[in-house]
């Protein structure tokens, strides 16, 4: 096991496309323990491989420290088949350490993805677990919330950004 270095904004490798995951392999299961691992150490609620600089789309997430119950939660070749409503959320990100801002998703998405063995599962989600799954599968094809803010606000995070990684 082993804990990952997280990319942080505006490194342009967050914004790369994740490939499909095809072996569902011992390789595969060590990136899934690391990611899991590397989540927890910085108290995340969710992470995308993306986000360690793994190019496959395989997320990571566990909301129970937001008054959900534990549960490892793992998302392998994610894709929302449905979608209803919209709502706002103040979100963060692992990768934008210190930021904060709301953005405005769909309310509920079902999603059809695959577990650790390729099994192909479907699952309806809601509230704080809805939110997180647009914000991990986003991250698969290259977008950070960011991106939905405004040029003036995503040079301000910019800026805020490089001073904290100069100051680390
Ligand atoms: C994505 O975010 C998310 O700024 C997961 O200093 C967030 O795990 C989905 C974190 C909100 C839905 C709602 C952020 C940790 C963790 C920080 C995270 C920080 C330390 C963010
Ligand atoms: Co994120």
């Amino acid at each position: 096991m082993a804990i990952l270095d997280i990319l942080h904004y505006p490194d342009e490798r967050l914004h790369l496309k994740a490939s499909k995951v095809e072996n569902f392999d011992a390789n595969l299961s060590k990136i899934i323990d690391d990611m899991f691992e590397t989540m927890y150490d910085s108290n995340g609620i969710g992470l995308a491989a993306i986000q360690v600089d793994i190019q496959k789309r395989i997320v990571v997430m566990d909301l129970s420290k937001k008054d959900y119950p534990m549960e490892k939660i793992l998302l392998i070749n994610p894709q929302i088949i449905e979608k209803n409503g919209t709502t706002e959320y103040e979100e963060g990100c692992l990768s934008v350490p210190g930021v904060y801002e709301k953005i405005t998703r769909y309310e509920t998405v079902t999603i059809e993805y695959q577990d650790i063995s390729g099994n192909i599962l479907t699952r309806e989600c809601d509230e704080l677990l809805s939110i997180c799954v647009q914000h991990e599968l986003d991250h698969l094809d290259g977008k950070v919330f960011v991106d939905y803010l405004s040029p003036l606000k995503q040079n301000f995070i910019k800026k805020k950004m490089k001073k904290l990684d100069r100051d680390r």
